[in-house]
């Protein structure tokens, strides 16, 4: 069998074989097909995972604690608007975006939705609909992880059907008067700044809430079983007062906030292959030092049979991840082909998660194992972004040309 990968650090995890390799399972050679400045991306952000996220991501999740002091060294790698190359951002590819999200949520699903709301949610409208009053005072600091900033399209009543939203925006005088509530809004308390979708006569528009100004409150979701390393909060708006130049002036209709999903949603298809990937090398290690009747687990057909699917679904999952994301990069990518991703690798990546829990037996469910943090976790992030029903529902759209929301 070919050697994978000639570096000491990894040939020393390395029994023969595809699929063995534990710091990332490459069976198909995907990393071949990357570029160097990929290559070199992707193991960046995966030592940063490895050094600073792993070693504190059980206890930030068993307290319910958003790990904020890594806001400054994520921005330091210059993962904040990492596609732009204006503005103090790093000018990378998609892919290499794909492979940063992918590597963060290796570490954790709340590390990789800070990160995508940041940049696929706030910096994204911005750079895309903003005025350049907006894109010179909010992108550079956010870039720099100095501004936070968070996105508010879902509503108490529902968020699949976000054309329905009952959050006002009535123009007065030359200011608009936002009222209404945005709910289950992540970094919603740290944020300096809420993106907030509002209805106006005219249709959809987005604005820019900047904390503190009066009306606008935020509180935090509590007893959540999931995402618990990340912040989820509420938005109240009591009549804010929000100036024009605070409105994105390019900003109109719902297909707005629907291009930034597509923003964010390319990144969760990448990060459902990461979570897979942790709860893969974790069931193989243990697998291989796990003695029972007599051998070591990997022994038996019916643990190598698990491990072989599991690997089977990540390895699909790398594949249609890096297509779309040179479908990306290309410019031709469609909005449904990141739906059937989204839905492909999330579900994988809770496949997989779910499977690892079980294979690891009892200590499977203590948090000191990853794969119930990550089944956990997946359990939003299948839900967020649209959820699965809504994306099959998107391919079922292009395929037979009927909506059936
Ligand atoms: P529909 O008629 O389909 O679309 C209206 C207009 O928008 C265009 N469009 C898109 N454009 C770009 N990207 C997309 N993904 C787009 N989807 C649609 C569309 O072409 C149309 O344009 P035009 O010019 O013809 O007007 O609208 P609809 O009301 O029928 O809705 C369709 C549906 C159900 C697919 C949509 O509402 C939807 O996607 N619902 C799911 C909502 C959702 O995903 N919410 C996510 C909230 S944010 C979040 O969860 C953040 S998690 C953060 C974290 O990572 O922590
Ligand atoms: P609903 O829309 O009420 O759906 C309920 C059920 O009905 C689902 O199973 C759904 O699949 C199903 N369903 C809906 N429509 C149909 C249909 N036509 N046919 C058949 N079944 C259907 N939102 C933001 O705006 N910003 C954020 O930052 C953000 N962060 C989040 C963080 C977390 C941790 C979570 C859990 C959610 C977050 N969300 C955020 C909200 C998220 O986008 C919504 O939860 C999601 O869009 C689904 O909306 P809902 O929860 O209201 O479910």
């Amino acid at each position: 069998m070919p050697k994978l990968d000639s570096s000491p650090e990894r040939a020393s995890q390395q029994a023969p074989g595809l699929g063995h390799d534990l710091a990332s399972p490459d069976f198909y050679a995907v990393r071949a097909l990357l570029t160097e400045e990929e290559r070199q991306v992707q193991e960046t952000v995966g030592r940063f995972v490895d050094e600073r996220v792993l070693p504190i991501i059980a206890e930030c999740f068993e307290r319910e604690r958003f790990p904020r002091e890594l806001v400054p060294e994520m921005a330091r790698l210059g993962l904040f608007g990492a596609t732009f190359s204006d503005y103090g951002c790093a000018g990378l590819s998609n892919v290499a975006y794909g492979l940063i999200m992918q590597e963060l949520e290796r570490g954790d699903s709340g590390v990789r939705s800070f990160a995508s709301v940041q940049s696929g949610l706030c910096m994204f409208p911005i750079h895309r609909y903003g005025s350049d009053e907006q894109k010179r005072r909010w992108l550079p600091a956010m870039a720099r992880g100095e501004k936070i900033g968070c996105f508010g399209l879902t509503e108490p009543d529902g968020g699949s059907d976000p054309g329905a939203m009952k959050t006002t925006a009535r123009k007065t005088g030359g200011d608009w008067v936002l009222s209404g509530a945005k709910m289950w809004i992540t970094n919603g308390t740290i944020a300096d700044i809420a993106i907030v979708w509002a209805m106006t006569d005219a249709g959809v528009r987005g604005f820019l809430v900047e904390r503190g100004m009066p009306g606008y409150t935020t509180r935090d979701i509590h007893h959540k079983f999931s995402l618990r390393a990340s912040i989820t909060s509420e938005l109240f708006f009591d009549n804010v007062r929000v100036p024009e130049a605070n409105r994105l002036p390019l900003a109109e209709g719902l297909g707005a906030p629907l291009s930034c999903l597509t923003q964010a949603r390319y990144g969760i298809a990448w990060g459902g292959v990461g979570a897979a990937i942790a709860c893969y090398r974790e069931a193989l290690a243990f697998a291989r030092q796990r003695v029972l009747f007599g051998e070591p687990l990997i022994h038996k057909q019916a643990i190598q049979v698990r491990l072989a699917d599991m690997l089977r679904r990540i390895t699909t999952g790398q594949l249609l991840a890096l297509q779309l994301g040179r479908l990306k990069d290309a410019g031709t990518m469609h909005h449904a082909q990141v739906s059937l991703a989204k839905w492909n690798n999330v579900r994988l990546g809770l496949d997989v998660a779910r499977d690892a829990r079980d294979l690891l037996g009892a200590g499977g469910i203590s948090v000191e194992c990853c794969p119930i943090r990550h089944m956990l976790n997946l359990e939003s992030v299948i839900t967020y972004e649209g959820t699965e029903t809504i994306h099959q529902l998107i391919v079922g759209r292009e395929i037979t040309g009927v909506s059936a929301f």
